[in-house]
């Protein structure tokens, strides 16, 4: 089946009149702060890149910044210092490590690199959440530790019978909605719209979700209005039943609160992909037996990163030949405004 990304690409290449730069036209691009060699040899054809340090020495030919980290800030300190920036191409599809805001405002686009990775992202989701729910990180160190001669690893909970609640059903969010769904297992979710087109449950807002399910999967975007939305009133209503699963972003969750909640069986697992403070999390998490943890894996396949970095570099390209971003971020849309 043909994907967006698919349809951009054929696209992109139906546009191929435009001869290749001599390697003194590319355009030059700083990258923040470094990114594997196949998204280097990608963009190498198109514009020329420049680390952080060289192209902060020399910020006038500066047109364009590859933003490749997702903990990077890329905010007016920084940006500010290339006079002739236009376009800052974020590689992932959360891009709150860069000032959208300051970039609207100085007339910069900023692109991000939605759909490559929901299925990823999505089957991650999926993993973690049935590997906090049977413990199967525990009962594989239980088997290595040779605890099973001594006895049978000891009765987990069940996804089954549960119900599921997801905060953010947007294209990361269906997906893991629909494999949710087809574990059997009921789905509601909670946005600021309701999805009138979709069977799942809609809940006015978070707390109801919590409430009412027994496992909240977290896959909002980090925004002001989402930090810390998990709050220690939202674990309370979830319950001591409860599992949380977090691939969206640490600042969605008040991790103090989280942790004391895991402490005191105020909810009984999470499962978490990412954390307020990465790559150093909150040392509490590897204290506890009921937590599932992972370094930030979520689209961390080599296809993916793969789509991921294309998408990347046909922004700047397409932008850099005058045919506009691909995928512009909302608050840049284009044409522009
Ligand atoms: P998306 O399509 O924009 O979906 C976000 C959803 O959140 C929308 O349905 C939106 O619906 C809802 N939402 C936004 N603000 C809200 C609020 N204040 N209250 C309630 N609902 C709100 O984004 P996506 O592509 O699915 O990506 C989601 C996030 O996942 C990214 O921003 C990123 O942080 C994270 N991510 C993590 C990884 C990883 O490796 N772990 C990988 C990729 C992405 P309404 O507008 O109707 O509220
Ligand atoms: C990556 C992500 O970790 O897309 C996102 O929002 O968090 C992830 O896909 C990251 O962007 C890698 O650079």
């Amino acid at each position: 089946m043909a994907t967006r990304h698919d349809e951009r690409a054929a696209a992109l290449s139906s546009h191929t009149t435009v001869a290749p730069r001599s390697a003194m036209n590319r355009p030059l691009v700083a990258l923040y702060d470094n990114a594997p060699d196949f998204v280097r040899e990608a963009a190498a054809p198109y514009v020329t890149l420049r680390s952080a340090a060289e192209a902060e020495a020399e910020p006038q030919g500066i047109r364009g910044v590859l933003s490749y980290s997702p903990r990077r800030p890329l905010d007016a300190s920084v940006l500010g210092r290339f006079p002739n920036l236009q376009i800052v191409a974020h590689h992932g599809v959360g891009y709150d490590a860069v000032d959208a805001n300051w970039c609207a405002a100085h007339g910069v686009v900023v692109t991000h690199t939605p759909d490559v990775l929901d299925a990823e992202v999505a089957d991650l989701a999926l993993g973690l959440l049935l590997a906090t729910v049977r413990q199967i990180p525990q009962a594989d160190r239980y088997l290595r530790a040779g605890q099973w001669a001594t006895a049978p690893y000891p009765l987990t909970t069940s996804l089954q019978g549960r119900e599921v609640g997801i905060f953010g059903l947007g294209r990361i969010g269906r997906e893991i909605a629909r494999r949710v769904a087809a574990f059997g297992v009921a789905v509601a979710y909670h946005n600021r719209r309701v999805l009138a087109e979709l069977p799942y449950r809609y809940c006015a807002s978070l707390s109801a979700l919590a409430q009412t399910c027994d496992v909240l999967i977290v896959a909002v975007p980090a925004t002001a209005q989402t930090r810390h939305a998990i709050s220690a009133d939202v674990l309370r209503a979830l319950g001591p039943n409860g599992i949380l699963v977090n691939v969206s972003r640490g600042s969605v969750v008040d991790e103090a609160a989280l942790i004391a909640a895991l402490r005191s069986g105020g909810i009984l697992a999470a499962g978490l992909d990412v954390y307020e403070h990465e790559p150093t999390p909150d040392p509490a998490f590897a204290t506890l037996s009921n937590t599932v943890l992972l370094p930030h894996v979520g689209s961390a396949s080599l296809p993916t990163r793969r789509a991921m970095g294309q998408l990347v570099v046909d922004n700047l390209r397409a932008f850099f030949e005058g045919r506009g971003p691909l995928t512009p971020v909302p608050e840049t849309p284009w044409p522009r405004r």
